[in-house]
């Protein structure tokens, strides 16, 4: 059976049953009073809530030299080869992104100068998550770009009971200062900054629904970079699709969350049917198929498309974190794609390359956000910040327009800071 959709030449053989909304507010109220409380109390308050939320009793946050070497020393090599080969891979990619932004000088009105320069950020903070599972490449990916940007302090947050391989990661990684706090707390210490904690500029990085929110609550005059809601997948495939290999790769990000996402959009209806066979099939003996199977349940879909143009509308209404391209020409397919997280075209490109190590950051925007940004990257630790400076003929060019605009508005102030400088230029005779 097929349920139609409101796309055109859409219907679902795989419906999701669950929406992806949530009730947050006790969790705003409760991130709202932790926030106040770091603020005016500081690392008094941060002790209180790492003792009460992660049953922990630090006196000291910071993680030492020694406590780096220790964390380091307890990696396995062959862990520590590869993390250092994720770093490598992320560093590479983000200096080739780095070179694409550019400073800019430009006189398009005579005599009116104006340009931009590319400057990194003073003080990062990232945050590293927990979880249930460590993601051993989170502090690659949110540490490494601020490093390749040129941010003076990269400090790095993570929870007290986090594996200490996540700490030799962030050592690894470059982090400048590592903390060992965790959650709403840890946002609010990096925000306001306490007796031992400096306050960042911007905070970056994934958490859970306590991050997210004192996120959301800092922002404005503490910069974000997006709000991070559970995973996403979806993959494109026609006739030529493996439905195996589809199957595995969607039940490879289902296994992180019981609220993942994760989609087929096919113009084959036979493939719909084996991947929806092939996925039972492999639940059964997959170790995390507990958490992938209620994910798949309850956010799975499998969308049918009468063809490629509504394949295309209905992926971008979606705006999936994840996109994979399994097309003839997935190439040319993904040339007309326009809403998603990161893309990847053809079937030898798995998400779970770009989740480790291949390169390409894996912190990316879920919730349709893939709409108007795109993930994490070198850019988004810099500003892009212009200026302009002017001669006599830039000054003749501009000010009349702004002296008389200044005063259809009744701004007094404006149009005589406007025209002080025609005056001036004059009284000089030129
Ligand atoms: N898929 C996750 C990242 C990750 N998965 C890392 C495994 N390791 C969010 O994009
Ligand atoms: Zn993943």
């Amino acid at each position: 059976m097929t349920v139609q959709t409101e796309f055109p030449g859409v219907s679902f053989v795989k419906h999701p049953t669950r929406s992806a909304v949530s009730d947050n507010a006790p969790v705003e109220t409760l991130v709202a009073e932790i926030l106040a409380a770091v603020r005016t109390k500081g690392d008094a308050a941060v002790r209180e809530y790492s003792r009460k939320f992660d049953k922990a009793d630090l006196d000291a946050f910071e993680v030492t030299q020694a406590e780096r070497e220790a964390a380091l020393a307890a990696l396995e090599p062959q862990s520590r080869a590869d993390t250092e080969f994720a770093i490598a891979n992320v560093r590479a990619f983000a200096e080739a992104q780095l070179g694409t932004m550019k400073p800019l000088e430009v006189e398009l009105l005579a005599g009116v100068h104006m340009g931009h320069r590319v400057i990194p950020i003073d003080r990062v903070g990232c945050y590293v998550p927990g979880g249930r599972y460590p993601l051993l490449s989170a502090p690659v990916m949110t540490i490494v770009p601020a490093k390749v940007a040129g941010v003076g302090e990269v400090v790095a947050c993570l929870p007290p009971n986090a594996h200490p391989a996540m700490i030799a990661g962030c050592h690894l990684s470059g982090a400048d200062r590592i903390f060992k706090i965790g959650g709403a707390q840890a946002i609010a210490a990096m925000a306001y900054g306490t007796e031992t904690v400096p306050n960042v500029d911007k905070i970056v990085g994934p958490g859970n629904a306590f991050v997210n929110e004192a996120k959301r609550q800092v922002f404005g005059p503490i910069g974000i970079d997006q709000l991070a809601g559970p995973s996403e997948i979806y993959t494109l495939a026609d006739e030529t699709g493996d439905a195996e290999m589809i199957a595995t790769d969607l039940l490879a990000q289902a296994e992180h969350d019981v609220r993942t996402r994760v989609g087929l959009i096919t113009t084959h209806e036979p493939l719909a049917r084996a991947v929806l066979a092939e996925v039972e099939r492999q639940l059964v003996d997959l170790s995390t198929a507990e958490t992938a199977g209620a994910a798949w349940r309850d956010y799975g879909e499998i969308a049918l498309c009468a063809d490629e143009a509504a394949m295309i509308a209905y992926s971008d209404h979606i705006a999936a974190e994840h996109l994979q391209v399994h097309t003839a020409d997935a190439k040319g397919l993904a040339l007309k794609l326009r809403n998603y997280g990161s893309l990847f075209i053809g079937e030898l490109a798995s998400v779970v390359y770009s989740d480790k190590c291949s390169g390409t950051n894996h912190t990316l925007p879920t919730m349709a956000a893939g709409r108007y940004t795109g993930g994490l990257w070198v850019g988004t630790y810099v500003k892009i910040a212009t200026h302009q400076w002017l001669t006599a003929e830039g000054v003749k060019q501009v000010a009349p327009p702004a002296v008389r605009q200044s005063a259809n508005e009744g701004l007094e102030g404006h149009r005589r800071a406007a025209q002080l400088r025609l005056d001036r230029l004059q009284a000089q005779g030129k």
